[in-house]
């Protein structure tokens, strides 16, 4: 086959220095993207080996690892696009496959476009809680397996890539003679590399602290792009879902609400003022979405655990809280011994200062550390000891 006239780049954009600069800050961005997306579907979906083996403190520690989560990935969207236009010359390498290696290098790197692609889009439409997939659509599986495929290709990309990324690495200045040096730069025109790594650098960096203070308060001021405005929100804290919205209502919540605990060997039954006149613990413990907001809160309540004794449950026990929604996801969680033990997990009756709203989740709900948001089960209404 004879080649077909085909564009010629001599940018230093495309060379393979910048080309390793840009790669490596996308693949830390990526790499660190993965570990923490991995650290938040451990916590939700713990396997049977490991589900004993988590612990609660710092309470801040799933803040800390989602609110990275986020921000790697809003960062890595700049960062890719800046990447694939250090690499789109390569589109028109001449022949398009030589060998079957070559083939399936190519195959492997659409794979890995692919996928970063749809990691970031659905992650940031998760974020911004923009759900145009609609409920048909498994989002968090779907993201959690495309992760591992893409990182799968990621890992081939860099094994495949490495000599040119040693060579990347090198200064390209003590190998080329002097005069050769100048001429090279006589040549090139436009944007130098140095301008479009500042580029890059100053639109990740500008992105990330757009979108940081939904994890990091203190900085929430100049974090326009933040999907959640931590500040806004009854009692001081955002509501991610609503009563209304998980089917909840006041009528349900009416006076002779109690809360039961079964299954022990002395099944409880207690009325909100009941739960009140028990001992309360007050706690500063995080709620830290999933999808991506957090913010610190005080609490008060009754330790989970104080309930557990009361209703005579064995020590080695865990939790299963069920909630007065019918059938969200969330309606129903587990919640490990680990968790339930800790002397800040709390059945909470008060955020900060005043009893729970409906919407954060009145008569009663959970609040423990460490522990991914969806697990802060609203509306309790019973809580079954699994023996
Ligand atoms: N029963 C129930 N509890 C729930 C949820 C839910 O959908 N149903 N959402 C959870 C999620 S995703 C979060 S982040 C926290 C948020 O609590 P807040 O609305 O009081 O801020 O509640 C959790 N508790
Ligand atoms: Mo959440």
């Amino acid at each position: 086959m004879k080649q077909p006239p085909l564009p010629q780049f001599h940018s230093r954009l495309h060379d393979e220095r910048t080309t390793t600069l840009v790669g490596t800050a996308l693949g830390v961005a990526f790499v660190t993207a993965f570990l923490t997306g991995l650290v938040s579907h451990v916590l939700q979906h713990p396997p049977s080996w490991l589900a004993h083996h988590l612990w609660t403190r710092p309470s801040w520690g799933y803040r800390l690892t989602q609110g990275l989560h986020v921000v790697s990935g809003v960062a890595a969207i700049p960062l890719l696009l800046a990447k694939l236009w250090t690499v789109y010359p390569k589109l028109f390498q001449w022949p398009p496959l030589k060998s079957v290696t070559h083939a399936l290098e190519r195959l492997s790197i659409l794979v890995l476009i692919a996928g970063a692609i749809f990691e970031l889009v659905t992650g940031l439409l998760n974020a911004a809680q923009w759900y145009v997939w609609g409920s048909q659509f498994p989002f968090i599986q779907t993201h959690y397996w495309v992760a591992w495929i893409t990182l799968g290709a990621l890992v081939l990309h860099i094994g495949v890539q490495a000599p040119a990324i040693a060579r990347g690495f090198r200064s390209p200045k003590k190998e080329l003679p002097e005069a050769y040096r100048e001429d090279l730069a006589a040549q090139r025109q436009g944007v130098s590399r140095r301008t479009f790594i500042a580029t890059t650098a100053v639109a990740a960096g500008t992105v990330t602290v757009a979108t940081v203070g939904q994890s990091v308060t203190s900085v929430q001021q100049v974090s326009v792009l933040s999907p959640r405005d931590v500040g806004v929100g009854e009692l001081g804290v955002p509501i991610n879902r609503t009563a209304a919205q998980a089917g909840v209502a006041a009528e349900h919540v009416s006076a002779d609400w109690r809360l039961e605990v079964v299954g022990g060997a002395r099944p409880l039954s207690l009325s909100r003022d009941e739960l009140a006149a028990l001992p309360q613990t007050f706690a500063k413990l995080p709620i830290a979405c999933v999808e991506g907001w957090s913010v610190d809160a005080h609490w008060q309540g009754v330790r989970i655990r104080d309930l557990m004794d009361m209703a005579g449950a064995p020590h080695d026990a865990d939790l299963r809280v069920v909630s007065m929604e019918r059938n969200g996801a969330y309606a129903v969680t587990v919640m490990e011994r680990e968790y339930a033990r800790d002397a800040t997990a709390l059945l909470a009756l008060h955020l900060n200062g005043e009893p729970l709203t409906l919407d954060h989740g009145y008569p009663a709900r959970v609040i423990v550390p460490n522990r991914p948001g969806v697990l802060q089960t609203k509306w309790v209404r019973r809580l079954e000891v699994i023996a």
